[in-house]
C-alpha cells in the first residue's frame, strides 16, 4: 500500500484520501477512503510499461466542486505517466481520451520535453516542445476539456521555446498538486 494522497473526491468539503495496493502481479488498484467512512476502488489497467501506481492527489479539473484522483501510471528513462479517476456515486471510474484510458508523460529527455497544466478552464493541458536547433524549441500546448469521464481534445497553439523554457514544460503544474 502506497502513502495516501489528500482530495475532495465526493465534494462534500472534507478532506479524503486516496491510495493504491498491490492485489497481484502487476495488478494494482486505486482506493479512495472518504472523510465520512465510505469508499470507492477500481483496477488501474495500463499497457506493458507498467509501473508500480502511486497517488498523487486530488484536483477538479472540470470545477464541478469534486476533485478528480491524480495519479502515475507508468514511467519511462526519463517520465511518468499521470493518469486519471472520476468518482462519482462512490464508483472510482478511469478517465478515458480516445476510447483508452487518458496518459500523459511528464518529463524531459535529450530533445524532447513533456508536462501537464491546469489552467483552472474545465481542461488540462498538454505542454510539449521539441528540439529544433540551437536554443530553439518548438511545441504548445494542448487542451483536454472532461466532461463526465472522457477528456475530448482540441486544437492547441503553436508555441517557441528556449532551451530553458522547453525544460520548465516539464512539470505538472495543477493546484497544489506536486508529483510523489
Ligand atoms: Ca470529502
Ligand atoms: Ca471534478
Amino acid at each position: 500500500m502506497t502513502a495516501a494522497a489528500g482530495g475532495d473526491f465526493d465534494g462534500d468539503g472534507n478532506p479524503d484520501e486516496a491510495f493504491t495496493y498491490q492485489q497481484g502481479p502487476d495488478q494494482w488498484r486505486v482506493r479512495i477512503t472518504f472523510a465520512d467512512g465510505g469508499g470507492a476502488d477500481s483496477a488501474i489497467v495500463e499497457g506493458e510499461d507498467f509501473a508500480p501506481p502511486r497517488p498523487i492527489g486530488g484536483y477538479d479539473i472540470d470545477d464541478d466542486g469534486v476533485d478528480e484522483v491524480f495519479l502515475t501510471v507508468g514511467a519511462g528513462a526519463s517520465t511518468v505517466q499521470v493518469g486519471f479517476f472520476s468518482v462519482a456515486a462512490c464508483v472510482a471510474q478511469r478517465i478515458t481520451q480516445a476510447g483508452v484510458p487518458a496518459s500523459f508523460p511528464i518529463g524531459a529527455s535529450i530533445g524532447n520535453t513533456s508536462g501537464l497544466t491546469c489552467p483552472g478552464d474545465g481542461t488540462v493541458n498538454r505542454a510539449f516542445a521539441q528540439y529544433v536547433d540551437d536554443d530553439v524549441y518548438e511545441g504548445g500546448f494542448v487542451p483536454y476539456r472532461l466532461e463526465g469521464t472522457v477528456l475530448t481534445e482540441f486544437p492547441g497553439d503553436g508555441a517557441g521555446f528556449t532551451a530553458e523554457e522547453a525544460f520548465a514544460l516539464a512539470t505538472l503544474d495543477c493546484g497544489g498538486l506536486a508529483l510523489p
